[in-house]
């Protein structure tokens, strides 16, 4: 059995944790409260920021083939902060400024110490759950969303076809790594796809209402400025990951 396959099998009551999440529900639905979802921009912009320096550091550790990709990626990752942005002026969200959240900030925290400390293959293990936690995420929501939904650019996003072929490549490129890996390092790579997908749970739950740090009842947490993108809301928005698919076709797994 594929090491993903695997992994899910033992993982299936955390994934339906997710695709179940009455964020994603309620954003299909359209009853999600306009500050709700608000909440997760703020939250997810902060994220994407801290992705790319999360990415800038599997770089001394990758093989050479992931180098092109993974700059291909950081370029995504700007782009997506664009849209953010561009979404944030269209509906008048406040984008900047937000305090992180505790599990916005325990997430972001436990990247960069993946990056830095992990094993290639388990910082892998990790960028392809975070991935592909999104990508199945956000399917939920393309099923039955009002097209004309405010929300719907996010949605294209993450479930299109371009971050699906994404997302197939990094779970290629993972299989590979994980064929070479001897039973300790899997067994390490399977405690990382855990992690990740009880983090993607908590950022869910966060954005859902539980923003706030455990153990105060007002947010006392330093304001965080962000990245200043100067967005011109008329601007057409090019897909933010449509130039991966020359990194990402037909590569080889392993
Ligand atoms: C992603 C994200 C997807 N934006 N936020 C969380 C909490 N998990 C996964 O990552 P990317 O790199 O924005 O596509």
């Amino acid at each position: 059995m594929s090491f993903i396959s695997e992994q899910d099998q033992r993982f299936a009551l955390l994934w339906s944790r997710i695709r179940e999440h009455p964020f994603l529900l309620e954003t299909r639905d359209g009853t999600i409260p306009r500050e709700t979802f608000a909440t997760w921009m703020r939250q997810d912009y902060l994220f994407v920021e801290a992705a790319i320096p999360f990415i800038g550091a599997l770089l001394p550790k990758a093989p050479t083939r992931h180098w092109a990709p993974l700059a291909g990626v950081i370029s995504a990752l700007e782009k997506e902060l664009r849209l953010f942005e561009e979404r944030a002026a269209r509906v008048d969200v406040q984008l900047r400024g937000a305090p992180p959240a505790f599990a916005c900030h325990a997430y972001v925290q436990f990247l960069l110490t993946t990056a830095a400390y992990a094993s290639y293959p388990v910082a892998w293990t990790v960028l392809y759950a975070a991935e592909r936690a999104y990508h199945d995420s956000w399917k939920v929501v393309r099923e039955g969303i009002d097209p004309d939904s405010p929300w719907m650019p996010f949605v294209e996003n993450w479930s299109g076809p371009e971050f699906a072929g994404y997302v197939q490549w990094l779970g290629e490129e993972l299989e590979g790594l994980a064929a070479e890996a001897s039973p300790a390092e899997r067994a390490r790579m399977s405690d990382a796809y855990r992690l990740t997908i009880l983090y993607e749970i908590a950022f869910w739950e966060m954005a859902h209402g539980a923003e706030g740090w455990p153990g105060t009842d007002s947010d006392l947490a330093e304001a965080a400025a962000g990245p200043q993108w100067n967005p011109d809301p008329d601007a057409a928005t090019e897909g933010a990951w449509s130039h991966m698919a020359g990194h990402t076709e037909g590569e080889e797994p392993g």
